[in-house]
Formats: C-alpha cells, structure tokens, sequence
C-alpha cells in the first residue's frame, strides 16, 4: 500500500500532466483562434453542466441510501421523480442546446469577401495546398499552411479519394472533405506561431500519419513566405546536390512529383519544389533532414504503412545520398 503523502503525489503528478496536455500546438483547450476560442468555451460550460448534473446524481443517491431511509410519502416521492427525472434534466439540456445553437452561425459563417483563399485537398496520406500567387496563377504546395494573423482565411476543402477532415485544433472547428463537393471553413488565426493539423476522419491505414503544418504569421510575413514558394526550385549548388537532380529525372521521380523550373511535373505526388523548407516529411510526421530523405526514398513503406509511393531499395547508397542532399537543397 502506498502512503497517503505519496498517493497525493501521484494524484498531483498525473493533474499536472493533464494540465501539461492541454496546451501545445495541437491543442483544443488551448485556442490561438476565434472559433477554437468559442469551441473552448463551449467545452467548458458543457463540462460544468455536466458535473453539475452528475454531483447532483451522487448527492441523490446518497441521500436516498443513507440519509432517508424511512418510508416515504408517495406524493412527494412522485414530485421527486418528476422534478429530478424529467424537470432538472430538461432545464440543464435545453440551456445547454440553446446556447451551443447559438454559436453555430459564427462558427459556419463565411470568411468575408477579399479574405486569403487557400484549396486544400485530403489524399491518402497528405495534403495538396493551392494558394493564389502573386501574379494570380495558382500556386500548388503540399502539407503545410500559412495562415494570416488577425484575418480571416477562407479555406475551400475537398478530397481526391475518400472522406478526410481537415482539422487544426488550436485555430478552429473541423470540417469533413468529400470527393466531388467543395466545403468552405473559415479560420481566424489570433495568435501568431505554429500549430499542428490533422485528419479528424479515419481515412485508412495510415490515417494516424497524415498530418500538416500551420504557420500563423503576420500578413506581410505570409506574402513574404508565398513569393518565395511561387518561385521556381533554385538550381542546386553542391556537385552532389547536381547528381541528385540528375537521378531524380532519371530515376523517374518526375513521374509523381514536380518540381518547378525542371521538367519533373507530376502531380500524383506532393510537389517537391520548396520541400527542403517544410516543418516536416511524409505529411509532417517525420523531421526533415538528409537521413530521413535517404529512409524516405529506400523504404517509405515503413515509415508510412501503405504509402503510394514505391520504395527506391534497389538505388545504391551513393544515388541515395545524391538524392537526398538534392532534396534537401530545395529550400
Ligand atoms: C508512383 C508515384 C511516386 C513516385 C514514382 C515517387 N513518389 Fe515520392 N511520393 C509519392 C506520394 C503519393 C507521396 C506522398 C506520401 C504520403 O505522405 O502519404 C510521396 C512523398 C514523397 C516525399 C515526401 C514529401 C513531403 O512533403 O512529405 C518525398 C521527399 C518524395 N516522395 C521523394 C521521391 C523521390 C526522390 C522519388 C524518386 C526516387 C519519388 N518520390 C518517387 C509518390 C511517388
Ligand atoms: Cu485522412
């Protein structure tokens, strides 16, 4: 048996990390968004009125096993039930049910004419980002989003395979995304920094590894970063970095990726062209430096349970590191 001073350490331990949990990048409780900030307060009303209800619950049955045990009145047993069973239940839920209805015009709500529209598609297992470029033609990203401080976004979702969810937590409710039918979010970022989304809809196999990066930043910022990701890869500058580029043509990387500025130009894949500067690999679940380019490219299979991409195995370790410093290089 353990001590009642050390059972309350462990009591105060497992609060503090229930408490430590509550915060970070990807948490609802911790809101760094207007509609993430209603959601929070939702939660926390609903919270209350939950143990409201359920202290009342325990205080009712001790009261009718302990304290009341004499035989009871049946008129007054019959107005017990009914104002515990039927009255108190109705009062708590519908206070409850109007005031969450009442939020649900703000949190649908359109983003205003003019704001920041970025497309997001969901695949299995990343994101397609499209913004409009500087000169009006779209720009295609993938697995991360920068979002403007203090403005409205107006995300356009849909999927290109089965029903995903776009969701990050910090900044907003979650929206599912349909093949065939474009849904509007809109998001309004009030804490600048970085933030975590993910699939809120289990989408297969690796579902749990699809993930995306969220940049909160001023708008100056954001135009700043979008100028840069419009332009076209820049040519490598390593003799190492060269032959990567070469392989990546040769070995048929172009076929599922493009880079910009190069003749690679598919689009089965995340396009490439900026990928040395993402928060992250494999839909930011993975950090990003040379060796997991190398892992990525040899063996993506285990890193992301049924990837569509072919492993590259077969390529000598030098064509590996080519490769992967090549990627690397594409800030
Ligand atoms: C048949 C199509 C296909 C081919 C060929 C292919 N890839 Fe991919 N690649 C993909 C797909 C699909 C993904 C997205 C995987 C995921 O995250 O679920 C991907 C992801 C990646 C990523 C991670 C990008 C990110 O932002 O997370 C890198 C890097 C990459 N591929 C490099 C390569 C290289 C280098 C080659 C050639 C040796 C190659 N790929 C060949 C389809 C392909
Ligand atoms: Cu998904």
């Amino acid at each position: 048996m353990c001590s009642p001073a050390a059972r309350s350490r462990t009591l105060l331990a497992a609060l503090a990390l229930g408490a430590a949990a509550c915060r970070g990048p990807q948490s609802a409780l911790d809101p760094a968004g207007r509609g993430a900030d209603r959601i929070a307060t939702l939660f926390t009303i609903m919270a209350v009125g939950a143990a409201v209800v359920w202290l009342a619950m325990v205080a009712l049955t001790v009261f009718a096993v302990r304290v009341h045990a004499a035989p009871r009145v049946e008129r007054r047993t019959a107005l017990f039930i009914l104002g515990g069973g039927a009255l108190v239940p109705t009062v708590v839920l519908t206070a409850l049910l109007v005031y969450g209805l009442a939020l649900l015009p703000e949190l649908v709500a359109p983003a205003p004419a003019g704001s920041l529209r970025v497309a997001v598609t969901g695949e299995q297992w990343w994101w397609r980002v499209r913004y409009p470029g500087p000169d009006g033609r779209t720009v295609e990203l993938a697995n991360e989003v920068h979002l403007p401080l203090g403005q409205a976004a107006d995300l356009r979702l849909d999927s290109a395979d089965v029903i995903h969810s776009f969701w990050i937590p910090s900044l907003g409710g979650k929206l599912d995304m349909f093949p065939g039918r474009t849904s509007r979010l809109a998001l309004w970022p009030t804490r600048a920094g970085r933030y975590r989304g993910v699939c809120a809809e289990y989408c297969g196999a690796s579902h749990a590894l699809m993930a995306f990066a969220v940049v909160v930043e001023p708008r100056a910022a954001l135009d700043r970063w979008l100028a840069h990701q419009s332009e076209p890869a820049r040519p490598p500058t390593t003799p190492l970095g060269a032959r990567g580029a070469a392989l990546f043509l040769a070995d048929g990387c172009g076929a599922c990726h493009a880079v910009r500025g190069t003749p690679a130009a598919g689009t089965l894949g995340p396009d490439l062209t900026h990928v040395g500067s993402r928060h992250g690999l494999g839909a930011a679940t993975l950090p990003n430096d040379a060796g997991t380019f190398a892992r990525w490219i040899t063996h993506p299979e285990s890193l992301k349970p049924g990837v569509h991409m072919p492993a590259f195995g077969m390529l000598p370790p030098a064509d590996v590191r080519a490769l992967a410093a090549y990627l690397e290089e594409l800030q």
